[in-house]
């Protein structure tokens, strides 16, 4: 085994050594590392060998194929450097610079204080199941939350997600209790549109699970999250509301800075701009995902990222995000 293993880095080398092009370097390096290479044949090998065996070549399993995807990856990377030395670099090229669109600055402001205050940032699927999209957030098939965010379903019996409350239950499921989540990223609703409705848009989920949490420790991480995105305190108002997996539940609106609260068409004439709503998470969701309600509790908030980024560059229309003019979105830089 030893000695195979040896010949299996000799003869990468060897191969490496007479390419000139990346793409023959990547075809070497699937033939060694690749999915039907040698190396994952012992790998899979390890399974059925004796525990003895195991304890003796599993690492040294483990480092050659990590040493076989080191030595492709230094070649292709020399290989590229050797072929910048063809760049003249006193030609006037025309580079164009980028910038972040208005959302991604937004939702690293906002993951950024949620990080200083304990939270860490975990993904979740925008394909997801009905499951933990609804059931698991207790709105059951033919409950009539399920009208409020219609969304698209899927012939894989999946679904676009309508919020990501979903990672909700989820996150419970691999972390367990206590928790500090966040969750950026992008939502779908079978929506009319207008100039504060996307059908695309992006949240971003908040969710604290631990014990004798309170409605206070989340009015204040809202008012913290805002001052920092608006760099000054921005008027908000609570009002009740109501969602299944929360209990109680309530909305945060903020006043409209397009209009200073007089009243416009982004904000429906009505001055305020619906933000975030959020909660205490609700007995049958802590349960969903495995922990005690007895024992622990906690609160969650869904933040309309994209709407916030509205209010923040004062944005009188959400369909100019996704419409992907460059010339607008040039108009986003950070300092
Ligand atoms: C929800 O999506 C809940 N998941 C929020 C939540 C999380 C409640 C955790 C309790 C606990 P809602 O449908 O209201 O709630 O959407 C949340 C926010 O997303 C809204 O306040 C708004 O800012 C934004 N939003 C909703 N629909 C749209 C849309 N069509 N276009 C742009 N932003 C939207």
């Amino acid at each position: 085994m030893e000695e195979e293993l040896k010949t299996l880095v000799t003869d990468l080398q060897k191969e490496l050594s007479s390419c000139t092009k990346e793409a023959d370097v990547l075809n070497v390096k699937s033939k060694y590392v690749g999915k039907k290479s040698r190396i994952m044949e012992i790998m899979a090998s390890l399974k059925d060998m004796n525990v003895d065996d195991k304890r003796k070549y599993g690492s040294l399993i483990n480092n050659t194929k990590k040493d076989l995807e080191r030595i492709a990856n230094e070649y292709l990377e020399n290989l590229g450097n050797t072929l910048d030395v063809n760049f003249d670099d006193t030609l006037d090229y025309d580079v164009k610079m980028g910038s972040l669109h208005p959302v991604t600055i937004v939702a690293k402001e906002v993951t950024d204080c949620l990080k200083k205050m304990g939270f860490t940032i975990v993904a979740g699927p925008e394909m997801d199941s009905e499951f933990y999209n609804f059931e698991a957030l207790n709105i059951p098939k033919d409950h009539p939350a399920r009208d409020m965010q219609d969304t698209y379903y899927l012939d894989n019996e999946m679904l676009l997600r309508t919020h990501t409350s979903g990672v909700q239950v989820k996150a419970m499921e691999k972390y367990g209790a206590p928790l500090r989540i966040c969750v950026p990223g992008r939502v779908f609703r079978n929506e009319d549109l207008d100039a504060s409705h996307e059908n695309t848009f992006f949240q971003l989920e908040g969710m604290v699970i631990d014990k004798n949490i309170s409605i206070e420790n989340l009015v204040g991480v809202m008012q913290e999250l805002l001052r920092e995105v608006f760099h000054t305190d921005v008027k908000v108002r609570l009002r009740p509301g109501f969602f299944p997996f929360t209990e109680p539940s309530y909305e945060l609106d903020c006043s409209c800075l397009i209009c200073g609260g007089k009243g416009c068409p982004t904000c429906k004439n009505s001055g305020w701009i619906e933000l975030v709503p959020g909660g205490m998470v609700h007995p049958n969701v802590l349960r969903a995902g495995g922990i005690d309600p007895e024992v622990y509790n906690g609160f969650a908030f869904g933040l309309g990222l994209t709407r916030l980024a509205m209010m923040k560059y004062k944005i009188k229309d959400i369909r100019v995000f996704n419409a992907g003019d460059i010339r607008y979105l040039e108009n986003f830089k950070i300092d």
